[in-house]
């Protein structure tokens, strides 16, 4: 074990030694300390050891490890003098035009949200806004969600523990899961008709994969007035969808449930990556869920203020982040919110 460990150790100081970039250190770096490196992996086989080689391994290995640790921070110091001295060295030859301006754009998150509300704007909804912290009321309660409701399973939800720290004297405060938060405030605080949307950000505690974020944001309609139907919802359904997909979008509504709305449904786009025959990123189902819709529940609307004998309304919230995904067919929505400008650039 000793031979094998000494081995180790001069085979690897000559190698540092030689390197010559960053980069040629951090793999070494990797072979030697990395999940499956040599030096990671040899105390593995120390149980097999007696106690008294145990004793003159065990500091050995430690030694050779602190020395090979050092060596390679050392290296690095060099290795980057060198580069600087490089670079002061060498000549900068500035021409006009010799630096290419970088020129930035619009996250496609923001310039999707921005398409919405002009389409929006158009037919007559203004945007409004509601908390990102909010109370359980108007995020569960208000909507028809009591306490210990089964349905608040359907939201993964981020509770905020001493609200007194945020200003707030009592009740459960939260990380609003929908944005849906917004219907109470927007009917107690509005005049009739309402026509309101609300583009905007909110967060769960969610089990993350290639269609689930934890932060993401809706896109919620509020359509309140005398004679409001499913037709309506019907309608602006294919409105926004086919202006923002093209005409050729196959969408399609299934009854779904909601505490909120009576009828509730799901609106699905048809999925570009696997054209409805069901793949990794669809979950096998052909279809991506876009929304959620449906008519607002009496429930709401009493608690809104609104008379449900003489006005009806309608609800949606859609998922631009899901929405970009069939648009520009990105296969993982974890990309949107990653920073990553080799994905940003793609736009
Ligand atoms: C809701 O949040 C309801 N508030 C929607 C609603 C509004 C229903 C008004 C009725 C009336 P849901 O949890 O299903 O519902 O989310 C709505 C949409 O948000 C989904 O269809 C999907 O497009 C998007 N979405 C949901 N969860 C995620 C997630 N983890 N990551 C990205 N997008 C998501």
């Amino acid at each position: 074990m000793d031979w094998k460990i000494l081995n180790i150790k001069n085979s690897y100081l000559e190698k540092i030694s030689r390197a010559k970039s960053l980069n040629e250190l951090d793999e070494i770096y990797l072979t030697l300390f990395g999940k499956s490196g040599e030096i990671t992996l040899l105390p593995k086989n120390f149980s097999e050891l007696s106690k008294e080689d145990l004793s003159k391994i065990g500091p050995l290995f430690n030694r050779v490890k602190t020395e090979l640790e050092k060596a390679i921070d050392d290296r690095r110091e060099k290795v980057r003098e060198s580069v600087y001295k490089q670079l002061k060295d060498e000549e900068l030859e500035l021409e006009e035009g010799s630096i290419k301006k970088r020129k930035g754009h619009l996250h496609p998150i923001t310039a999707l949200n921005e398409e919405i509300a002009n389409l929006g704007k158009k037919i007559g909804f203004q945007q409004f806004s509601a908390p990102h912290i909010d109370s359980d009321y108007y995020n569960f309660e208000g909507l028809n969600i009591p306490y210990g409701h089964p349905a608040r399973d359907l939201w993964d939800t981020l509770y905020i523990d001493h609200p007194e720290k945020y200003g707030f004297k009592e009740g459960q405060l939260l990380l609003r899961t929908h944005t849906s938060n917004a219907q109470i405030r927007i009917m107690k605080e509005l005049k009739l008709p309402i026509r309101i949307m609300v583009i905007d950000r909110l967060f769960r505690f969610e089990n993350l994969d290639a269609r689930h974020e934890h932060t993401f944001d809706q896109f919620e309609i509020v359509y309140v007035d005398k004679g409001v139907s499913m037709a309506n919802l019907q309608y602006l359904s294919e409105y926004f969808l086919k202006h923002i997909f093209g005409k050729d979008i196959k969408v399609r509504l299934r009854p779904k449930y909601y505490p909120f709305v009576e009828p509730g449904a799901g609106v699905d786009g048809e999925c570009i990556f696997c054209k409805g025959k069901g793949c990794k990123i669809c979950g096998g189902v052909g279809w991506l869920e876009l929304a959620g819709a449906g008519m607002i529940h009496p429930f709401v609307l009493n608690m809104g203020g609104i008379d449900p004998e003489k006005y009806s309304g309608l609800a949606w919230g859609f998922g631009p982040f899901r929405m970009a995904m069939l648009k520009y067919g990105v296969e993982d929505i974890r990309l949107f919110n990653s920073g990553d400008l080799r994905f940003l650039e793609r736009f």
